[in-house]
């Protein structure tokens, strides 16, 4: 069962988790920031868009994700030691040390594939709802992707392709403002992706993806109408990138104000300040977890270093082509 997955959430065992993938992140890229790690896309900024949804899924559900994935994984109970072999290329990785950050999968988590083809994940999603359904297995599909692949094609083939055939398919756009280096204002004239959603006959709905409780809550009643009706929803999670696309990249192209107004909405500040106002949480706890989060990285970082490389006789076996 991935740990993170339980429907009776606490708001602490939600924080913990955000805190775990913004260390993992920052502890990555600060590993890449001196050659001893290949860059990654950081989803720091978008911890409570991951933990809000992942949260709400059950034990059945798969999930297909995309190039900023590490939220997804690590929300769904992924050792963070092992993921992060994957993506330092050893052995004990989820993939033998294959497939990197960019196309890991964890059968034992229920997470299909991680697309870094913008919208690969979204045409899969389909032919792996339609499996599940023709096999009769419960499970709902969970499929993350981006604004900037709302903007291709495939998007629309896939919301379709859902609703005609009537698809337990839970699509989830986490809308961050930006595609690369390019802002979505100056691909799309709409601001809202869920709006795309009903010509197709997809029910959708937009949710503030920096307020984690918000998102579960919004995730849990979307999963309830997919297994009730089977039909796909559209989640609409509205947040932002608070790092660069990728590692390193110094965000001048950022605008300063812009950068600086989400910063102050950063969704661990604010659930901490939730614990505090509501729960009466004191810095002395928020500092218990943060030590309990930095010593598991910790353990990640020595058990990825210390993993061996894979065989060479490895090279061909387990890859398609
Ligand atoms: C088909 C394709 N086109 C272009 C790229 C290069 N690329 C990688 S990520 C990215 C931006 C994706 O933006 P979005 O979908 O909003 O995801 P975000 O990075 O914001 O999470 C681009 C253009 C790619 N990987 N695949
Ligand atoms: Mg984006």
């Amino acid at each position: 069962m991935p740990a993170n997955s339980t429907p009776e959430q606490q708001p602490e065992a939600l924080l913990e988790t955000m805190l775990l993938i913004r260390a993992y992140d920052l502890r990555l890229a600060a590993l890449a920031a001196r050659g001893g790690a290949p860059g990654t896309c950081t989803a720091t900024g978008q911890e409570a868009a991951a933990v809000g949804v992942v949260s709400a899924l059950r034990r059945e559900d798969l999930i297909l994700t995309n190039h900023r994935s590490a939220g997804h994984l690590l929300a769904r109970g992924a050792d963070p030691g092992r993921l992060m072999a994957e993506v330092l290329g050893r052995r004990d990785g989820y993939c033998k040390g294959k497939s990197g950050s960019l196309h890991v999968s964890a059968r034992e988590l229920g997470v299909v594939l991680t697309s870094t083809i913008v919208g690969g994940e979204l045409s899969l999603a389909p032919g792996v709802a339609l499996a599940q359904k023709m096999l009769g297995r419960p499970g709902i599909v969970t499929v993350f992707f981006g604004d900037g692949a709302a903007g291709e094609g495939i998007f629309h083939e896939a919301l379709n392709l859902a609703a005609v055939w009537q698809l337990p398919v839970l699509f989830v756009c986490e809308n961050n403002d930006w595609q690369a280096f390019v802002h979505r204002r100056e691909t799309m004239l709409g601001e809202r992706i869920a709006a795309l959603a009903a010509p197709h006959g997809v029910a959708s709905a937009t949710v503030d993806g920096n307020d984690v409780e918000a998102v579960r809550a919004a995730a849990l009643q979307a999963t309830a109408t997919i297994r009730d009706r089977g039909q796909p929803f559209l989640l609409e999670t509205a947040t932002y990138r608070l790092r660069g696309h990728f590692e390193p990249d110094d965000q001048a192209y950022v605008d300063a104000g812009e950068l600086a107004a989400w910063q102050a909405r950063d969704p661990i500040a604010r659930l901490k300040a939730q614990l505090a106002a509501r729960h009466g949480f004191t810095e002395r706890d928020f500092a218990g977890l943060e030590a309990r989060v930095a010593a598991r990285i910790d353990a990640a970082v020595a058990f990825a270093e210390a993993s061996p490389w894979p065989d060479a006789a490895e090279l061909l076996t387990d890859v398609f082509a």
